[in-house]
């Protein structure tokens, strides 16, 4: 992957301005200083890097990116008509999008509620979503995504909460980083438009994993919520039923499998 060749692949897209690099602290990081300077960045820039040094997960996690295998890149999207009513759907706008691209691969994703992306029930792919605003008005929106592409981009088990894999080991043979990123971004351009629809709901519930399961949510203290996980709210706050078949919304938190039920 170098900048010539990623501009080749991308240019059927209608993107901003590309930023390649062989190695960066973290994509979110250059994207977000980027939108900051004068003149700033145009609509749907991109800063994608071959490798990170400090990548970033949610809550001061660590996201690893190994040279030569996997895919790091941030999006920017500059606030819209369409954008600052749905602003929380963007997890889901970047969910959906890597989880579609998985399918045309021919794999079976799923959404682990609310960033992560499943194959066989390990982590291919992990989103981060962080907003610039000035004063109240949402100014810009930053979505990061981390994907494993090849076998050797996965991180040792003792690194990890959580079982993780590849593309390459999925499919059993090593697509190409370039041609993933383009049918991701693909994607994500076209489900932004209709990201005020029900359709696009839709589509993002029908691929969240667990549904019909006993799961529980951990939001910040060590109490977890636990219920069925029936689906999801029209803002992206996923729907739970209780013990006492009552409903229950979550709108911050990691879901898990209950390991008990
Ligand atoms: C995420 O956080 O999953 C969001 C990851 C976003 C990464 C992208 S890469 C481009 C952009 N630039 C950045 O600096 N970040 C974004 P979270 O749900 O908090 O999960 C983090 C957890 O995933 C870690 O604590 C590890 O356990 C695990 N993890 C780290 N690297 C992994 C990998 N390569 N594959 C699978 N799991 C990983």
């Amino acid at each position: 992957m170098n900048e010539t060749s990623l501009k080749k692949v991308l240019s059927k897209l209608k993107l901003g301005s590309l930023r390649y690099f062989d190695s960066i602290g973290s994509t979110n990081d250059e994207a977000l200083a980027w939108a900051a300077t004068e003149g700033g960045a145009a609509d749907l820039s991109l800063v994608v890097a071959d490798e990170q040094t400090q990548g970033r997960g949610r809550l001061n996690r660590k996201w690893f990116t190994p040279k030569g295998s996997a895919l790091a890149f941030s999006l920017i999207l500059r606030s819209s008509e369409t954008l600052r009513p749905n602003l929380s759907r963007t997890v889901g706008l970047a969910a959906l999008s890597v989880a579609e691209s998985c399918s045309k691969n021919g794999l079976t994703p799923s959404i682990k509620w609310p960033n992560d992306i499943l194959l066989n029930g390990k982590k291919v792919a992990g989103i981060l979503v962080e907003t610039v605003w000035s004063g109240d008005e949402l100014d810009l929106l930053v979505i990061g995504v981390g994907i494993n592409v090849l076998k050797s981009s996965v991180p040792p088990a003792d690194l990890l909460q959580f079982p993780a894999t590849s593309l390459e080991d999925e499919l059993g043979t090593p697509p190409n980083r370039e041609e993933v990123l383009s049918s991701i971004l693909e994607a994500l351009i076209h489900w932004r438009a209709r990201m005020g629809t029900d359709e696009f709901i839709k589509a993002w519930e029908n691929q969240l994993a667990f549904r019909g399961q006993q799961v529980q949510t951990f939001a910040g203290t060590d109490v977890p919520v636990v219920g069925e996980l029936l689906g999801l709210e029209p803002d992206g706050s996923l729907r739970l039923l209780d013990k006492h078949r009552k409903s229950i919304v979550v709108r911050f938190g990691d879901v898990s499998l209950r390991p008990d039920a």
